[in-house]
């Protein structure tokens, strides 16, 4: 039978001629979207679409998704391992072992003149698991420098130092699938439609077949925030105040789990004595939310049967970031929302595979959430490795964002980065251009050349990306996803596994250890070495991974294939008495702050349709094409008191330097902020100070002052932002 629209023309999808799909996991955002791409008869990518039965995603993706397969030959892939006589000079290509026969030279020389931390490793978010252990197992176990972490620092570094600090552990314990039995939810500088869009839509599924409110904290009217039932638009950098506040009036008012905190929490008192001083009244002037409206949020909050937290980088990326994660947990030890369905603190995190660097790298310790700290667990690893154990060092060494300071001081005089991109993502990078100059040796390991680190560089090396190779990556509820390999690599590059493996060799301690080839042959690895532990993958294969759609850790035989959604379901913790500690959080505000001078905050973040430093976004017309420009968002009346117009050029100035944006005129933010996202080169971490955190060493990347003036020459600065886009 034919239905109305019978004589239109039907919606038609062009046919790309796939031939076959293939299995991978989307590699942009921690959200572990299940993706298959579809390949033609020439094995050529041509497609992508969402996988129907997968639990994050149910057949979804976002816009980034949708195009991940034109990435593969986009512009400015590495085609060739490059290395030149002296820095700045032409490139010549070279072979693969005459590269790897440099780097490893170049490492050795180093260390034998300067000392073995004196060469320093930067690696990722971004690679897979296995090649993350492997990259571990090498820096490690085989150069053996203390000076190895990841751009993780600028990203996730709060959220684990404060899971540490409150649960003895890093890992967050709550899942996606709490949305459908929260009876409230508390999201903490996260703006999820832009930046997880499909966690964000299974929110609003379950909040379509059950309400509950949702409160948001964020400085911007996000559009996460329009939709909220409460907004909190917060005082930067304040988060804690309001968390210390809400934490008074849910003691005072008797709101609290008393037999929880009892059962499984530790140092209640002194928590309680230190929120005693936090009435709604002293926090309202500090962080900007009315004093009414911080008791009724907590007792929304605390009479909820379930109620639950998710925070990003609004938390993470501040002085007081670990402290901010501190906070939450706090607030759900109290109110007993750990460990059940609809109740938990769940860090939401960022790049794909976030979650996989901090199991298994090695960065800030040993595979399997072991520490550089323990004898035990040097012992183990290194008993697994073939090494002597004093080989590894006994307590961790420098975070991402003091190894650039130490590059600057003389310490650190050779440095390898792997897949990140410093002189567009770091804080302040006129100082980090200086920095990378005066290194001895750089060697810069990423899928495309053109990115900005690499004029940097010595050499290159060309990597694969993506689906050209396999592996896991762990998403935001802990679930691990493998990717099948589709395509084969880009001209010459190579895998990054492949790419440690074959430096290893040119080690003489590599000679007595195991070095998998295959992705495969690793993963059998992190199933042993995690068997029986908190964090166990000992339940997972690679076709049980494949077959269920992600399996969420710990999975041993007895849980798979499903392994485990939540993770102190008995309320016993990983510190040594096995409680949660309830940790007191004095407030001391350290920021730059506005003043005559910089009268701007200046907030940064991200757009939809951009990936970090659009390496890869930026040259995908589809999307590049709804955000090409560096622009700022303003408020139209501070606009109006500078004399500025909506679409104009401006300068915007802050102590460290300056850049020039199109002002974007939107009640988004409020008269004394604007909001830069920071995928564009050379503009907002120009002007970024990025203080650190005291625990987790992050960046503040959100909170700094600046000044905003009109151009006159709006011809030439639009002309120079046109020549900045094309890469
Ligand atoms: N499209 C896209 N998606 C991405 C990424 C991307 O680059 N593009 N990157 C991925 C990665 S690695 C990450 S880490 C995540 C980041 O994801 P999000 O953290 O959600 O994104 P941001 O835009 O960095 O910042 C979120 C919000 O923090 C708010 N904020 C600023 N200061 C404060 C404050 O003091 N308190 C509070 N409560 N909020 C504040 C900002 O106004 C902003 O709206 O996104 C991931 N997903
Ligand atoms: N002002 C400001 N600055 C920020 C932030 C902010 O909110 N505001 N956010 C911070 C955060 S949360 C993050 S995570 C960082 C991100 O900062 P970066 O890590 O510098 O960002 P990306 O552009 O993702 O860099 C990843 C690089 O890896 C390459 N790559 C991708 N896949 C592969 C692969 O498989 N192998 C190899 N070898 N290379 C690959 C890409 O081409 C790219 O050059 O930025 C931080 N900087
Ligand atoms: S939400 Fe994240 S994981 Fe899913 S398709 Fe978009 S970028 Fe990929
Ligand atoms: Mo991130």
């Amino acid at each position: 039978m034919l239905f109305g629209r019978a004589k239109k023309n039907p919606i038609k999808i062009a046919d790309k001629g796939v031939v076959e799909w293939k299995y991978t996991t989307c590699g942009y955002c921690s959200t572990g979207c299940s993706i298959e791409v579809g390949v033609n008869e020439d094995g050529v990518a041509v497609s992508s679409r969402g996988i129907g039965g997968a639990h994050v995603n149910q057949g979804k993706l976002c816009l980034k998704g949708i195009f991940e397969h034109e990435l593969f030959k986009s512009s400015g892939r590495g085609s060739h391992p490059m290395v030149r006589a002296k820095r700045f000079l032409p490139w010549h290509a070279v072979s693969w072992d005459e590269a790897l026969d440099k780097v490893s030279g170049e490492i050795k020389r180093i260390q034998s003149t300067y000392g073995r931390d004196a060469f320093a490793i930067v690696s990722t978010g971004q690679i897979m698991t296995e090649e993350f252990y492997t990259l571990g197992k090498l820096a490690r176990g085989v150069i053996g420098t203390n000076n190895y972490d990841g751009n993780t620092t600028l990203c996730m570094s709060s959220a684990v130092s404060g899971y540490k600090r409150s649960f003895g552990s890093d890992g967050p314990p709550g899942c996606y699938d709490d949305f459908s039995h929260t009876e409230c939810l508390m999201a903490f500088g996260s703006n999820l439609p832009e930046q997880h869009p499909v966690i964000y839509w299974r929110l609003k599924t379950a909040l379509e077949q059950r309400k509950f409110p949702v409160i948001v904290v964020d400085p911007r009217v996000t559009m996460f925030a329009q939709m909220a039932d409460v907004h909190l638009a917060i005082q930067p950098g304040t988060d804690v105040v309001l968390l210390n506040a809400m934490a008074h009036v849910i003691l005072k008012e008797g709101l609290h789990d008393q037999a929880y905190i009892d059962a499984h929490c530790s140092d209640f008192e002194t928590f309680r004595a230190l929120v005693e001083q936090y009435d709604p009244d002293t926090a309202a002037p500090i962080c900007g939310i009315d004093a009414d409206t911080i008791r009724n949020v907590a007792r929304t909050y605390a009479k909820a049967g379930a109620a639950m937290s998710i925070w990003t980088m609004g938390i993470n990326q501040s002085t007081h970031g670990s402290d901010g994660v501190v906070g939450i947990n706090n607030l759900n030890l109290i109110t007993g929302n750990i460990g059940k369905p609809g109740g938990t603190s769940l860090s939401i995190t960022g790049q794909s595979n976030a979650m996989g660097t901090r199991e298994w790298s090695s960065a800030s310790g040993l595979p399997g959430y072991r520490a550089l700290e323990k004898e035990k667990d040097r012992e183990e690893i290194a008993k697994y490795w073939n090494i002597d154990p004093e080989f590894l060092p006994k307590k961790r060494g420098l975070f991402q964002t003091d190894i650039f300071p130490a590059i600057e001081t003389g310490q650190i005089k050779g440095l390898w980065i792997v897949a990140t991109n410093p002189m567009t993502s770091m804080a302040n990078t006129s100082r980090i251009r200086k920095i990378l100059e005066k290194l001895d040796f750089l060697v810069v390991q990423d899928a495309y050349q053109d990115v900005e680190t690499t004029q940097y560089a010595d050499v290159y090396l060309p990597a694969a990306i993506w689906a050209e190779k396999e592996g896991c990556f762990t998403n935001t509820e802990r679930r691990v996803n493998l990717t099948r390999n589709a395509q084969t690599p880009y001209a010459e590059s190579k895998p990054d596994l492949w790419i440690f493996t074959q430096l290893a060799k040119r080690f003489e301690q590599a000679k007595n250890m195991k070095w998998p080839e295959k992705a495969e042959g690793v993963f059998d690895e992190l199933r042993e070495l995690s068997k029986g532990r908190f964090l166990d993958y000992s339940g997972m294969s690679y076709d049980k991974i494949e077959q269920n759609r992600g399996i969420q850790w710990p999975c041993n035989a007895e849980t798979a294939p499903d392994g485990s959604p939540r993770l102190y379901v008995d309320g016993v913790f990983n510190h040594e008495d096995g409680r949660a500690k309830l940790i007191p959080l004095p407030f001391v505000d350290n920021n730059e702050r506005p003043d005559g001078e910089f009268p701007f905050w200046l907030n940064t973040g991200r757009v939809v349709e951009h990936f970090h430093t659009r390496t890869r976004t930026g040259k995908i017309g589809n999307l590049n094409k709804f955000s090409p420009t560096p622009y700022m968002e303003i408020n139209p009346d501070a606009g109006a008191r500078l004399g500025i117009r909506h679409g104009e050029y401006v300068r915007v100035t802050s102590r460290r330097g300056d850049a020039v944006v199109m002002a974007q005129f939107t009640q988004r933010v409020p008269p004394n902020m604007v909001f830069i996202p920071f995928h564009f080169h050379d503009c907002v971490n120009r002007l970024t100070l990025g203080l650190l955190d005291p625990h987790s060493r992050q960046p503040a990347y959100k909170q700094s002052a600046c000044r905003v003036e009109r151009i006159e020459e709006q011809s030439a600065a639009a002309r120079r932002n046109h020549d900045a886009r094309a890469f």
